[in-house]
């Protein structure tokens, strides 16, 4: 692979034309194949499989249709950073001499579908093969094989290897194995990508630091300020189409501040490795009201949608442990999340798509609560994280993982539900990396394929790592009757109900026998409030959103 952000193909100087639909030809040389390149919104990179090869006669074909902005119903901010990361990156790629056919949401042709607009764009164009990247979701590659046949034409769909680990790679690991731990196949990645390595030895004489990496905040210690980037006419024009179209979506969109060029992206990038990557480790886990993004990176959505490369974040962090200016611990965490879970969720979700999705190990059924769309709820930590979901489109990790995530858990929510959620309301997120991390990480819908046991936690947790109890209508440390934390009788209540499913794991040994020892009554007192408490939740049913039903369109 090329260096990111220097093409590996050369851009021939080509008349350009930022179409709207309208038919595009330029001069074909005598015997030359014609390729049609589809580029999706989150393939934004010059240094992408399908344009390897680009030619002069080539047309690079975006399109924006509503299928995809409504198959959930994404955030705001997630559909107008999308359009409008298109408009720049295919503005780009016009000037740079390469022929681009943009359709436009509101191009009165728009057919709405990924299948339909490339159909049409045959019709203008009559290439010879129609090349793509292999897309990051199974729904879409699916569709993707059906069109050779359906529209009598070679199709080359490439491998993407924006990765580091190919998903070929990924299943040799994994074959043979009784279960895939993470922990594993990030060493294997250290050795092959020699990150973070001496020799054959990891950096410090320890692959992991997670140890030091689970401070909680200082009283005081502020979190630097982070770039917002101004919206420009195109970032303008988009949020006008989106405020027009997709009105009834759930988050704001008037705070709208992120990257939309990559020239943005790596300022945000150098931000992050400058002011936040030292304490990232540190308060990697931690969580504080009106401090959300604290010292991760916010730099998903342009890693998943092109616009920066994993390698080049892993390369430049590195850097800063080998200058001095960022200790181990922070550097090898960060390097971990992107080297090890990023990679390995991707490698799961391919290996195991499409009946990962359809497992459901703990029986789960109950309804999504309406507060995760409204935040109208006296749990104050979940109140916090959907208020900051609906206005940034984003929450770090443990946000995701030990508040909403783990009361969906704990209350035993249907997991197409809740995947559903967590794939319409953050800006990065796509269903390769959003599925793994819900059903399997969130949810153990998958048996334990992926943790070795639930990230299940009662409110003592949430206080140790959040500031959220001090100011909650509820007691993390009350156990049972009306101002108990209703993270308490849940999780205890979430051992009984699972209890064939898990008592046998060596991990839940510890809290099995803390219930255990628990008087009968006391258990039948938690299954009684739990029970009111998961009852009360059924009173108020959340926004229907009929297109939050994912469907193929093959
Ligand atoms: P940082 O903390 O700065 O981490 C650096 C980078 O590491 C991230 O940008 C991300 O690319 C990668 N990373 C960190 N953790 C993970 C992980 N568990 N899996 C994959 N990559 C990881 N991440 C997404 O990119 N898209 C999603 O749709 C998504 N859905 C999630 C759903 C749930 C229920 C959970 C628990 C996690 C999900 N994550 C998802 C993983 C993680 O929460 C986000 O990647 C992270 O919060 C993004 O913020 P950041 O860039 O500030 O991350
Ligand atoms: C998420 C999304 C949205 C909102 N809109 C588009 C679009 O208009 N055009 C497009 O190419 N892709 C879009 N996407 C991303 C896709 O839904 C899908 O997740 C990826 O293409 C999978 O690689
Ligand atoms: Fe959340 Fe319970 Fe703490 Fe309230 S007391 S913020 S519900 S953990």
């Amino acid at each position: 692979m090329n260096h990111p952000g220097h093409p590996r193909v050369s851009f021939p100087m080509l008349e350009c034309l930022l179409t709207q639909g309208c038919a595009l030809r330029i001069g074909e040389p005598d015997g030359t194949m014609k390729t049609l390149r589809l580029i999706l919104a989150d393939q934004l990179t010059r240094d992408l499989a399908s344009l390897d090869d680009l030619a002069t006669q080539d047309v690079a074909l975006m399109v924006e249709v509503m299928d995809e902005a409504t198959y959930v119903g994404h955030h705001k901010q997630k559909i107008a950073f999308l359009f409008s990361a298109m408009r720049h990156f295919a503005q780009s790629l016009a000037a740079a001499g390469v022929t681009v056919d943009y359709v436009r949401l509101d191009d009165e042709e728009n057919t709405g579908s990924f299948t339909g607009e490339v159909a049409r764009a045959l019709k203008r164009h009559e290439p010879d093969r129609l090349v793509v990247t292999e897309p990051g979701e199974w729904r879409v590659r699916e569709m993707m094989l059906g069109w050779s046949a359906r529209f009598a034409l070679p199709v080359d769909i490439r491998d993407d290897d924006r990765f580091f680990c190919s998903r070929a790679r990924f299943a040799r690991w994994a074959e043979g194995r009784k279960s895939y731990r993470m922990e594993f196949f990030y060493r294997e990645m250290r050795r092959e990508t020699g990150l973070l390595m001496r020799g054959d030895e990891p950096e410090g004489g320890a692959w992991n630091f997670d140890k030091d990496n689970r401070k909680s905040l200082p009283a005081g210690l502020r979190a630097p300020p982070r770039t917002r980037f101004e919206p420009d006419q195109t970032t303008r024009d988009v949020m006008d189409l989106v405020s027009a179209r997709f009105a009834d979506h759930f988050g704001d969109l008037e705070t709208f501040g992120w990257a939309v060029t990559r020239d943005d992206a790596l300022e945000a990038m150098q931000h992050f490795l400058s002011a936040c990557l030292p304490l990232y480790g540190d308060y990697q886990d931690a969580m504080k009201t009106d401090e959300p993004f604290l010292f991760h990176s916010i730099l998903s959505p342009y890693l998943n949608a092109g616009l920066l490369s994993a390698r080049e974040l892993c390369v430049s962090a590195e850097r800063e442990y080998k200058a001095g200016r960022a200790p181990l611990n922070a550097v090898e965490g960060f390097i971990r999340q992107i080297l090890g879970w990023r990679e390995y969720v991707r490698g799961i979700y391919w290996l195991r798509m499409p009946h990962y999705a359809q497992t459901n190990a703990l029986s789960a059924g109950r309804p999504l609560p309406w507060f995760y769309w409204s935040g109208e709820t006296q749990m104050n930590c979940i109140k916090q994280v959907v208020e900051e979901t609906r206005r940034n489109a984003y929450a770090h990790h443990i946000q995701r993982l030990m508040v909403t995530g783990n009361f969906a858990l704990l209350a035993g929510v249907s997991p197409p539900e809740i995947e559903a959620w967590y794939l319409a309301v953050y800006a990065d997120a796509y269903e390769w990396v959003e599925l793994p991390n819900t059903h399997g990480m969130v949810m153990f819908a998958d048996g334990g394929l992926l943790a070795s046991k639930p990230y299940a936690a009662s409110g003592a947790y949430i206080d140790r790592m959040s500031d959220y109890c001090g100011a909650c209508a509820y007691d993390p440390k009350i156990k049972s009757g009306p101002r108990a934390c209703p993270f308490n009788p849940l999780y205890w209540n979430f051992l009984i109900e699972n209890r064939d499913r898990l008592r046998a794991n060596p991990r839940m040994g510890m809290p099995y026998r803390t219930l255990d020892a628990m008087s009968e009554a006391r258990r039948e007192e938690i299954s009684r409030e739990a029970g009111v408490f998961l009852e009360s939740l059924m009173h108020r049913a959340g926004p229907v959103q009929a297109s939050n039903q994912l469907r193929l369109d093959i």
